[in-house]
């Protein structure tokens, strides 16, 4: 499969940092498309580019537009089979996980943009917030119960990579995460993919202003 992968600022954007980790973690080659975001003309860059709702990510197999992560992810399952765990029950519960990401945690996505060369960012914390920063930590203290490896499922697989821009957030926020979390916590941001995304937003020298919330 011939793979372009169409995204935004590393940086800024999770999603794009999702798809990203997704092939490289499929070892799929690709070319990569950056679009700067929240111009004028970014959505309709994409559009061009074949993604029907002028966000990214999108991934052009064999030319063909994919505009969705979970879209995508399934895509790349069909070529790579360690994208999901092996296990049927397992690999059941790392797509709810990825789901509940994809549809869920909204007050912790719109209190705490992703901006991962941040440090010390002030984020407005309620209720919501505070209840999605649990449930994330009650699932990452389920990390390392499975005999083939630390991650949620054992190895690494999409389920972890759904969660890397959260962990992301929360080193931009310095969130609390709870003692049982927090060698997940650690491990995901230093796994060898996701610190070479991080370094490479680090890199970047565009801004987005409405990204950039306050310091503590
Ligand atoms: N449901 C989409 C979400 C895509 C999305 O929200 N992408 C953001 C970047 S992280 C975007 O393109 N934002 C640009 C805009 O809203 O103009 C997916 O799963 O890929």
């Amino acid at each position: 499969m011939g793979c372009t992968l169409i995204i935004g600022n590393k940086n800024y954007s999770s999603w794009s940092m999702r798809a990203w980790l997704l092939l490289r973690l499929a070892k799929m080659p690709f070319e990569e498309i950056v679009i700067p975001l929240y111009r004028e003309n970014s959505q309709d860059a994409v559009r061009n580019l074949g993604g029907e709702t002028g966000l990214v990510p999108v991934l052009l197999a064999d030319g063909h537009p994919i505009w969705d992560t979970l879209a995508i992810t399934e895509t790349l399952f069909e070529q790579y089979s360690q994208i999901w765990p092996a296990d049927p029950t397992r690999r059941a519960r790392a797509r709810s996980y990825a789901g509940e990401v994809h549809s869920s945690l909204n007050p912790l996505r719109n209190a705490m943009p992703v901006n991962t060369r941040g440090r010390n960012r002030r984020a407005q914390m309620d209720a919501a917030v505070r209840a999605d920063i649990g449930r994330v930590c009650k699932i990452w203290a389920t990390a390392g119960r499975h005999p083939e490896g630390p991650w949620l499922f054992g190895e690494f697989c999409a389920a972890d990579i759904m969660f890397a821009p959260v962990a992301a957030r929360f080193q931009t926020y310095v969130v609390t995460v709870t003692p049982d979390a927090l060698p997940y916590y650690q491990m995901l941001l230093d796994h060898p993919l996701v610190a070479e995304w991080l370094a490479l937003g680090a890199a970047e020298t565009d801004t987005i202003p409405m990204f950039e919330l306050p310091d503590q």
